[in-house]
């Protein structure tokens, strides 16, 4: 699963290009049982199996041996911290970075108070599994590497590192399904545009996703275009 993810898109695009350096492991080649089991009957009883401590301890003392030290050591899992684009952007300055994954019902617990150093969890849904998140998390993180993107003006421009919400995009044609595009997009006045595109990611910022507003750093103009926008919706 990891290894088709890593293959696509901007995460295989920075492996080629030398920018990215992203190495899977298989727990089972850390087993020593005739079985490769991973996986145990948990303590005190109950459903499902506990994943064993020993594979993937042995496993970051091989990344260790074999890469050296990672700067973190990442077990992804539901009671971890929200990964967001804050994370993400910390994670990227790191030079060498672990991430484990877990399936079945959980982890043996002491590999997260010996050998992990942080746990995250990319959100509130059930998942069967670790492999997923850490995909988002490296996707996330390749696309802050200079270079991994080509034009870096996309990921400065992207919806969270702004703290907003995108505004919307057209392109031709311009009239579909008796839907046409906002005019100022076709005026070619540049300064219009760009306050027309401001204003719409400020109020589907305030629509949809207002807490987002809290955090937000709007400049001056930002915040008289929030006023605005509330004056234009009337009382709140
Ligand atoms: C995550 C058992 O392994 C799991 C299961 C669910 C899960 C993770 C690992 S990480 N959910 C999340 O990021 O929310």
């Amino acid at each position: 699963m990891v290894e088709a993810g890593l293959a696509e898109g901007v995460i295989s695009r920075g492996i080629e290009r030398g920018l990215l350096d992203v190495k899977v492991h298989d727990l089972r080649s850390y087993t020593t049982d005739r079985h490769r089991s991973v996986d145990d009957v948990p303590y005190g009883g109950g459903p499902g199996m506990v994943m064993k401590p020993e594979p993937l301890a042995r496993a970051v003392e091989d990344i260790r041996t074999r890469r050296g030290d990672p700067d973190a050591v990442v077990l992804l899992s539901p009671q971890g911290r929200r990964f967001t684009q804050a994370e993400a952007v910390k994670m990227s300055a790191l030079r060498h970075v672990a991430l484990l994954c877990g399936r079945y019902e959980g982890m043996d617990d002491r590999i997260r108070t010996l050998v992990a150093t942080e746990e995250l969890s990319i959100g509130d849904y059930v998942l069967s599994g670790g492999e997923l998140p850490a995909l988002v998390i490296v996707d996330a993180i390749s696309r802050l590497v200079p270079g991994v993107v080509g034009d870096s003006r996309s990921v400065d421009e992207d919806s969270f590192s702004r703290g907003l919400l995108d505004h919307p995009h057209y392109t031709r044609p311009s009239e579909f399904s008796g839907h046409t595009v906002p005019g100022v997009l076709l005026s070619g006045h540049h300064e219009e545009v760009r306050l027309w595109r401001k204003k719409t990611a400020i109020r589907r910022t305030l629509e949809r996703r207002p807490e987002l507003l809290d955090k937000a750093a709007l400049d001056d103009e930002g915040r008289a275009m929030l006023d605005e926008i509330k004056k234009e919706r009337g009382a709140p």
